[in-house]
């Protein structure tokens, strides 16, 4: 009885710790004092950030807007179509060499590209393979682009993302 709830402590020990290696740092100042023997063993990056698998993307890979344009003027809601060249699309948890899927960024600044992409209203996963959506959108400008993510949700390396547009959503 003993060993196995040790065991299982240990385990949920080892789970929280996991869990806290995904989340993103926040903490960009990582030059601290510390012994180089409290550092963690992480693949070498720079500022000590835990450097996780990438998948290559070969050469002259891309994904753009098929629509909306650049500059165009749309009502919400609006429909979005991706395109993809050089690779294919396969759902979320996919291992396929030179595939991923797709990721909309709207009205944000292109995540880190050795984690995981955020999920949120600005960082939205089409985790099902999807080359296309309808979203709502207010009144206003907004800034679209397009982010390709492997699949454990990382962007490629290089990464593959499209130009960065901007469409007017008119008033109804
Ligand atoms: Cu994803």
């Amino acid at each position: 009885m003993t060993n196995r709830s040790t065991a299982s402590a240990l385990l949920l020990t080892a789970s929280l710790i996991l869990s806290a290696c995904g989340s993103p740092s926040e903490d960009p100042s990582t030059e601290t004092g510390g012994a180089a023997d409290e550092a963690p063993q992480t693949a070498g990056k720079q500022d000590g950030s835990l450097s996780l698998p990438r998948s290559e993307s070969p050469e002259g890979a891309r994904v753009f807007f098929i629509s909306p344009a650049d500059g165009d003027t749309v009502e919400s809601p609006v429909f979005i179509e991706f395109g993809i060249e050089g690779m294919t699309v396969v759902p979320a948890g996919t291992a396929h060499e030179h595939s991923g899927h797709h990721h909309l960024i709207i009205n944000a600044e292109l995540p880190r590209a050795d984690m995981p992409i955020p999920a949120n209203d600005n960082y939205i996963h089409f985790g099902d393979g999807s080359t296309s959506t309808s979203i709502e959108l207010p009144p206003g400008e907004h800034s679209l682009q397009l982010l390709l993510g492997d699949h454990l949700h990382i962007p490629h390396n290089p990464p593959v993302s499209s130009e960065r547009i901007t469409i007017t959503v008119a008033d109804k």
